[in-house]
C-alpha cells in the first residue's frame, strides 16, 4: 500500500494534512469534504491519540484500480473478468513465506491504532478496511474478505460477517465442532489484494492466489505472532485474533453504504490476541459509502454481470453499477429488434442480489456519468413501453420489509432501426479546446 501512495505523492495526487485532526467525527467529516470536490488520495499525518498517520481514499477511484492491476480502465470489465478467473485454474504466482526481507514488526495495543468513528449515531469506533484472512477449516483453502468490525475493548472487536459470506461459513464450520475460528484482520495489505478481496470469487478460490496473479508475482508471507497462519510480510498492520464459537454481541449501529444506520444487532466476536505492525505503519480508513468503498463493489460485481451476459448473448460492451450496486448499467450494440430486452431479463438471473434496478444503454453513452444515462432513459424511451416492472423478486438480502423485491428494467437504447434520426450532435473540435488558451490557469 505504500508503495502506491508514495507513486501517487510523486504524481502529487497525495494530499497532506498536517493539521491535528479528531479522530471522532472530524476525520471522517473531513475525507468527505475533500472526496467531494477533489479526487485525490488523503494523508491524515496528525490523528489525536494515535502515533499512526491515516491514509484514506486510495483506491477511490476506477483509474487508480485498473493501474494496480495494470488494465485498460476503458476495457475494465472485460480484462477483469479475465483476470478473476486465474486464480481457479493456472496459478502461476502463488503467495509463498518469504526467507528473508520481511519487515521489522513491533507489538501494539488496538488502542494505540487511531480509533475512528464515523457517522453521527455509530455505536462507536470502527474498522472499514480490515481484510480478514482466514482458512476453510475442513479444506485450509484461503480466505479474503472485508467485514467492518466495531471497537469494544483492546481484547474485543465485534465483526459483520453476513450470511453466506466465506468467512461466515468458516465460523459456522468452527462453531459446529465447538471450536473458535482463527483469523487475522489485514491493514493496508499489499494493493492488489485489495481487489480480489472485495471481488465475489467462488467459494473454494484462494483470493490471495488470485491476487498473486494480479500481481504477477509471488506475494511474500510472514508467519502470524499468535495464530497459526500466514500473512502478507508488507502489511502494515495485523491484527490477530480468533472468533469464539457460538457467541453473538450487539453491533451496532452503523452508518452504511446505502445511506442509512443498519441497526443494533447480534454479531460475531473477535477476541484480539494481539496486535503486530511496521515500525512506520500507516493505517489505512475507508469512508463507508465513499466511492473508496463502492468502487471495489460496483466493478466486481460489474465484470460478474459482464462474465454472464457475455456467455449468453451477444453485442455486450460494457457494465458500471452507479451509483451503487442496486443499479446496472448495461452498454450494447444492439443487433436485433428486442435485443436490449433480452439483456434486461439476463441481468436478473446472472445477479440475483443487486441490480434492482437496470438500464440499457448504446455505445455513445457514458455508462459511469449517471446524467448520460438519465440523458438516454429521458430522450430515448418511452415510459410505457421500454420498461418492464417485475413483480415479487427479492434482490438485496438484508430486507425484512421487502423494500427491495421487485425489479424495473428500462430499455434505454435508441428505437431499433432510427439510429440515424438519435445520432448525438458533437461540438465540433471540442476535444482539441485548451482552456488555458482561453480563460488562464
Ligand atoms: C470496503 C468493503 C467493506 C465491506 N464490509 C462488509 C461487512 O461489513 N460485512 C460483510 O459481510 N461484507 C462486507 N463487504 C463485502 C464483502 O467483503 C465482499 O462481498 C467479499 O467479496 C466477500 O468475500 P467472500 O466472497 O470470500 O465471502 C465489504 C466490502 C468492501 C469492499
Ligand atoms: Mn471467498
Amino acid at each position: 500500500m505504500r508503495n502506491y501512495m508514495n507513486i501517487l505523492r510523486s504524481r502529487g495526487d497525495l494530499i497532506e494534512i498536517d493539521r491535528p485532526v479528531d479522530p471522532t467525527h472530524e476525520l471522517a467529516a473531513v475525507t468527505k469534504a475533500i472526496q467531494d470536490k477533489i479526487g485525490k488520495a488523503i494523508l491524515f499525518k496528525n490523528v489525536k491519540g494515535s502515533r499512526l498517520p491515516v491514509l484514506t481514499h486510495i483506491y477511490g477511484t476506477r483509474a487508480r484500480l485498473a493501474e494496480l492491476i495494470g488494465i485498460d480502465p476503458a476495457h475494465f470489465c472485460k480484462e477483469w473478468s479475465n483476470l478473476a478467473t486465474l486464480g481457479a485454474g493456472g496459478t502461476a504466482y502463488q503467495p509463498r513465506r518469504a526467507q528473508q526481507g520481511i519487515p521489522e514488526q513491533v507489538d501494539l495495543k488496538l488502542s494505540d491504532l487511531p480509533l475512528i468513528t464515523y457517522s453521527e449515531l455509530d455505536a462507536g469506533p470502527y474498522f472499514t478496511s480490515a481484510m480478514f484472512i482466514a482458512k476453510d477449516p475442513d479444506t485450509g483453502v484461503g480466505n479474503l474478505s472485508f467485514h467492518r468490525s466495531m471497537y469494544v475493548s483492546d481484547q474485543e472487536l465485534r465483526c459483520r460477517l453476513a450470511p453466506k459470506h466465506h468467512l461466515t461459513l468458516y465460523h459456522e464450520i468452527a462453531e459446529k465442532r465447538g471450536e473458535p475460528l482463527e483469523a487475522a484482520m489485514l491493514i493496508g495489505p499489499p494493493s492488489t489484494l485489495f481487489l480480489s478481496a472485495a471481488a465475489p470469487l467462488p467459494y473454494d478460490v484462494d483470493e490471495l492466489d488470485v491476487a498473486a496473479q494480479l500481481a504477477r508475482r509471488d506475494i511474500p508471507m510472514r508467519p502470524c505472532k499468535y495464530i497459526d497462519l500466514d500473512v502478507p510480510a508488507d502489511t502494515e498492520i495485523v491484527i490477530e485474533g480468533r472468533f469464539l464459537p457460538n457467541v453473538r454481541r450487539p453491533e451496532g449501529p452503523f452508518g452504511e453504504f446505502m445511506g442509512y444506520y443498519t441497526p443494533e444487532g447480534p454479531n460475531a466476536v473477535f477476541e484480539v490476541l494481539g496486535v503486530t505492525a511496521r515500525p512506520d505503519a500507516i493505517f489505512h480508513s475507508i469512508l463507508c459509502g465513499s466511492p473508496e468503498e463502492v468502487l471495489a463493489l460496483d466493478l466486481s460485481i460489474s465484470a460478474n454481470i459482464y462474465q454472464r451476459l457475455n456467455a449468453a448473448l451477444p453485442g455486450i460492451l460494457d457494465v458500471a453499477c452507479q451509483p451503487f450496486v442496486s443499479h446496472a448499467v448495461i452498454q450494447i450494440d444492439p443487433k436485433y429488434e428486442g435485443h436490449a430486452r433480452q439483456v434486461m431479463l439476463a441481468v436478473i438471473g446472472a445477479e440475483p442480489t443487486w441490480a434492482k434496478v437496470v438500464t440499457v444503454v448504446n455505445r455513445d453513452v457514458d455508462i459511469h456519468d449517471m446524467n448520460d444515462v438519465m440523458w438516454a432513459i429521458l430522450t430515448r424511451s418511452r415510459p410505457d413501453k421500454d420498461s418492464l416492472i417485475i413483480p415479487d423478486t427479492p434482490s438485496f438480502y438484508r430486507d425484512e420489509q421487502r423494500d427491495h423485491w421487485g425489479r424495473l428494467l428500462i430499455d434505454a437504447t435508441i428505437p431499433f432501426g432510427r439510429e440515424k434520426e438519435f445520432e448525438r450532435k458533437r461540438l465540433k473540435g471540442l476535444e482539441h479546446i485548451k482552456l488555458e488558451d482561453w480563460i488562464g490557469r
